[in-house]
């Protein structure tokens, strides 16, 4: 035992020699499987008169190994911040500013696109507050207290009573009193939800909802409009499918799915394997939510959707994981500079 101890940390020395980091030490000698987990398995082995030594000088060999790769460590944060200590000390407020010109976000730049298609069709684009009331955010969409539809977002609420927005759709009763019918409006937002967050859901998203009340509209309209859409922002005519989808505030209700384009519809994570990406629930009106909104449904009809603003970003630009959009990470966003 005292040779191999011996021997592993002549190998430990160099590696830490040859500059290897500290997380990396710690995998190979101190981790579930690392050096040292492997000589207490040969324990077993030991003699019983010789084994509380060996044990021992295993602990020692341990606890050598943890000072080590701790001093390490620590002397890898001291220089780092050394370094940013002295440049900082080499900013110098005084000089002129470079032209490095700044970058629109690429939701920012796809929200644009849209808003421009459906501004072309007659739409206005509003805005709607991200702090919203319970009556706006369900009641108005015909969704009561106590509907089970409500589990459907788990809702960050406020000490007020208030919440965060879970879906733009929360603005619909407020632009129908707004305008009335006929109408025509967009209205993108952020929206909020407590999801567990994986490659395609993040818990601050963005959304698009579009509304068009008007007489005699029906499915049809619908459908030429988000194909449009599409067609318009991919430049090109995507695989789409529509199947039933449940919203109280919809009836019949629908789920638009595009083709991942990040996989060409094989499956990958960020279309949970499926090959299809969840992108814009739609449906007509349901005939409670025009009335909730002032508008007479014996005399209009309208369909709305909401489109995911985000995941069309994840589509049309490539980003395979949607967290990146949040991360803030400036090399990312700074391709973008271009566009
Ligand atoms: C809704 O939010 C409905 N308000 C949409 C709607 C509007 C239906 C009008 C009918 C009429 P849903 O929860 O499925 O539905 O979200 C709509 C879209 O937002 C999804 O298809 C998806 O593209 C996007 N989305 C939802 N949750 C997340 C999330 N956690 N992260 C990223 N995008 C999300």
């Amino acid at each position: 035992m005292k040779e191999k101890i011996s021997e592993l940390l002549a190998r430990f020395e160099a590696d830490l020699a040859s500059g290897k980091s500290p997380d990396e030490l710690r995998v190979a000698y101190l981790g579930k499987n690392g050096a040292t987990a492997e000589l207490m398995k040969e324990l077993r082995n030991v003699p019983v008169d010789r084994k509380k030594e060996a044990g021992q000088m295993i602990n020692g060999l341990k606890t050598k190994l943890e000072e080590e790769i701790g001093a390490r460590a620590r002397a890898l944060e001291e220089e780092a911040l050394q370094k940013a200590i002295s440049s900082a000390r080499r900013y110098n407020p005084t000089l002129p500013a470079n032209n490095d010109l700044g970058s629109y976000h690429p939701i920012t730049l796809v929200q644009r696109e849209v808003e421009d298609v459906f501004a072309s069709m007659g739409f206005t684009v509003e805005e709607y507050p991200e702090i919203v009331d319970d009556y706006h955010c369900f009641e108005a969409l015909n969704i009561p207290k106590h509907h089970p539809a409500r589990d459907m977002q788990d809702t960050y609420y406020l000490e007020n009573g208030q919440l965060l927005k879970t879906h733009t759709s929360a603005a619909q009763n407020y632009i129908m009193k707004k305008y009335g019918a006929p109408l025509r409006a967009i209205f993108p937002s952020r929206c909020f939800r407590n999801e567990a967050i994986d490659a395609c859901h993040e818990n601050t998203f963005f959304q698009m909802e579009g509304m068009m009340i008007d007489r005699d509209i029906s499915i049809s309209n619908l459908i030429y409009f988000m194909k449009t859409m599409l067609s318009e922002v991919f430049g090109q005519d995507l695989r789409v499918r529509l199947r039933p989808g449940f919203f109280p505030f919809v009836e019949p209700g629908f789920e638009l799915d595009i083709s991942c384009l990040i996989c060409g519809g094989e499956g990958c994570p960020s279309c949970k394997n499926s090959g299809w990406l969840e992108l814009c629930p739609c449906g007509m009106i349901h005939p409670n939510v025009l009335t909730a909104g002032g508008i007479d449904p014996e005399e209009y009809t309208g369909f709305a959707f909401g489109l995911g603003l985000t995941r069309l970003a994840m589509m049309k630009y490539g980003v395979k994981d949607i967290r990146d959009f949040n991360a803030g990470s400036l090399r990312t966003l700074s391709q973008f500079k271009s566009r």
